[in-house]
């Protein structure tokens, strides 16, 4: 899977590049067309290639096959390392700045002599960039604040990235069967956190196996450098600059290094101090007495809670921030579990900017094991999103019901639904005559992120049609700081019309903090992944643990709700705004 990345990366620079020194708008496209596709695929390139079904997907011709297989065989692609000597590496490096592009870099490289990052820096602050045409106040503005977005992006990665390198990695240490016992994600990672800093790795086995696992974890096909090899730990830096850690400990310890590498830190030192109270030590190696150092338990962390007289918090809440308080009077509240999950609310399939076909999204969602999926296609005025008009809002929902008779006999419900914009006057995209006609709309804000944007999303709640607001704070991790918002009101004016706020899965939006708030006013929240392929669906998983962040109880996630009791939230706020 991750190769089929490596090699989508380098299609997206050549293209880049090629955009750079000004090639053919078509050739540009298709670099990033295979891009696009390669790293949406759910199948390793290398068995499309075996199969030979790769020369059937559309958008991927012979050429870049031809460029695939060279990959594949030597690990390089000749063609980018040709065109990488083209461009200053530094430059190349700014493309990936939101609101700098390629077009930019060049204008600042012929007219201002730009060579590297430092000199382009230089240019926006010195006023340079300034005298060029066409790069005004604002635009400036946007630009500078895109580079700090961005250094700050390399220092954390969301937990989508973090994630997927987690599990990669899990399963190649898995492939040490015999000589691991346990191999389990810590740190920030495993409580979910919106942004991770480094992966925390844990696994446990006998201590003369503890050097093979070192040397096999260092050995990792995505490592660049090796910080440190160690007896108990190690460090790697991997291609993408990303640090992963690992520790070893014997079965034994098992627990008590779980719960210690988990965190958070403010968790875990208030619970050496509620240990301290009770004459107990407890550490990475385990709990024990006080006095007499005697080991007394560790080896599950159920049981490392158990030991100091608590409920075991679970990960994503290990933050201090309440969590303890309750569990030593045994009163956690029950979060929200996967199992708990019946549906997803928000998709995009290949009729708007989706690039799965509705067939696809439907059999994915089916495959979730879920009993119904929202299609939440983009409205009109979504123009670089190809939008849909109702002409063919109406035509998707014949491929709609034409699909759901397939589905029926499974008991899966296909929900017709849309992802209407907010326009800036706080009205909608369609008119109330078709929104009346979907199951379930979603709202969202897709233009003017550097405003208060309180009054849109409070009138767009005001429309009975209206059932979740999407992305309701429009942060978008290392390019969107979100626009100003009233949350205390959104969440109030939320309650008032039974409009339910979004968990977007994609940007972390809404954050634990705003979770808590719904949670505590009574306001329900819908967990969604915002899928624009098949393969996204499964971050559900991730989904559920950010609103598990944010203390979300199945009772106030509309997700947990049948297809019959989502037709009744749908229909009570219709009632209630007295459109029915
Ligand atoms: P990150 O990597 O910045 O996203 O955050 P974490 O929480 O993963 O932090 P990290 O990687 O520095 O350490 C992993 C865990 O190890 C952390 O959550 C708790 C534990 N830990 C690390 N340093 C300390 C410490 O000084 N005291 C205590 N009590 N625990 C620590
Ligand atoms: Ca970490
Ligand atoms: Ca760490
Ligand atoms: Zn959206």
């Amino acid at each position: 899977m991750n190769r089929n990345k490596e090699i989508a990366r380098i299609f997206e620079k050549m293209a880049d590049i090629l955009e750079f020194l000004g090639d053919n708008p078509y050739r540009i496209a298709t670099y990033r067309r295979v891009a696009n596709v390669l790293s949406e695929l759910n199948v390793d390139v290398e068995e499309l290639l075996k199969s030979g079904k790769i020369y059937h997907i559309p958008g991927i011709g012979q050429s870049s096959v031809e460029k695939i297989i060279e990959y594949l065989r030597t690990g390089k692609i000749s063609k980018y390392e040709e065109l990488k000597n083209k461009v200053p590496e530094d430059l190349l490096e700014l493309m990936e700045v939101p609101n700098i592009g390629p077009k930019t870099l060049k204008l600042a490289y012929e007219k201002l002599g730009v060579r590297s990052k430092d000199d382009f820096i230089r240019a926006v602050r010195s006023g340079m960039l300034a005298t060029l045409p066409g790069f005004g106040e604002k635009k400036l503005q946007n630009i500078m604040r895109g580079i700090e977005l961005w250094e700050k992006s390399k220092e954390r990665m969301t937990l989508i990235e973090a994630f997927e390198i987690g599990q990669e990695y899990l399963n190649y240490l898995k492939e040490l069967k015999g000589i691991t016992e346990k191999v389990e994600l810590a740190g920030s990672l495993r409580r979910r956190k919106e942004t991770v800093g480094d992966i925390d790795i844990l696994v446990s086995a006998p201590r003369q196996n503890w050097s093979k696992i070192h040397e096999h974890f260092v050995s990792f096909h995505g490592v660049k450098e090796v910080l440190l090899k160690g007896e108990t730990k190690s460090s790697v830096i991997l291609e993408n600059a990303r640090q992963v850690d690992l520790r070893t400990v014997e079965p034994h310890q098992w627990g008590s290094a779980l719960q210690y590498f988990t965190g958070s830190k403010e968790h875990n030192i208030r619970i050496r101090d509620i240990a301290k109270s009770k004459g107990l030590k407890i550490s990475e190696y385990g709990v024990f007495k006080a006095d007499t150092d005697q080991w007394i338990g560790g080896s599950s962390e159920e049981e490392v809670y158990e030991l100091i007289g608590m409920q075991m918090p679970p990960p994503e809440i290990r933050e201090n921030t309440g969590e303890i308080e309750l569990a030593l009077e045994g009163r956690l509240p029950r979060l929200v579990s996967f199992q708990d999950i019946k549906g997803d609310f928000h998709i995009h399939t290949n009729w708007s900017d989706g690039i799965g076909s509705l067939e696809e999204m439907v059999n994915m969602a089916y495959q979730m094991g879920y009993e119904y999926v929202v299609i939440g296609d983009h409205s009109q005025s979504a123009r670089v999103a190809n939008g849909l008009d109702v002409e063919r809002y109406k035509k998707q929902w014949k491929e709609i019901d034409r699909l759901q008779k397939e589905y029926s006999s499974k008991g899966f419900y296909i929900l017709k639904g849309c992802e209407v914009d907010i326009l800036p006057d706080g009205s909608l995209d369609l008119p109330d005559s078709v929104l009346a006609e979907f199951d379930f709309v979603v709202a969202s804000i897709h233009t003017r992120f550097s405003q208060d944007n309180t009054y849109r999303i409070l009138k767009a709640m005001e429309n009975p049609y209206v059932n979740l607001i999407g992305h309701p704070t429009g942060k978008s991790y290392g390019s969107r700081q979100g626009y100003i918002l009233d949350m205390e009101k959104v969440i109030e004016v939320a309650k008032e019309t039974g409009t339910a706020l979004e968990l977007n899965t994609f940007r972390a939006d809404l954050s634990p903090e705003y979770v808590r708030m719904c949670m505590a006013k009574g306001v329900f929240i819908a967990i969604v992944t915002d899928a624009h392929a098949p393969a996204h669906l499964q971050y559900m998983h991730l989904g559920v643990g950010l609103a598990r962040r944010g203390w979300a109880v199945p009772e106030l996630v509309l997700n947990t709700r049948d297809v019959k009791g989502v037709r009744e939230f749908v229909l009570r706020k219709r009632k209630l705004l007295a459109a029915v």
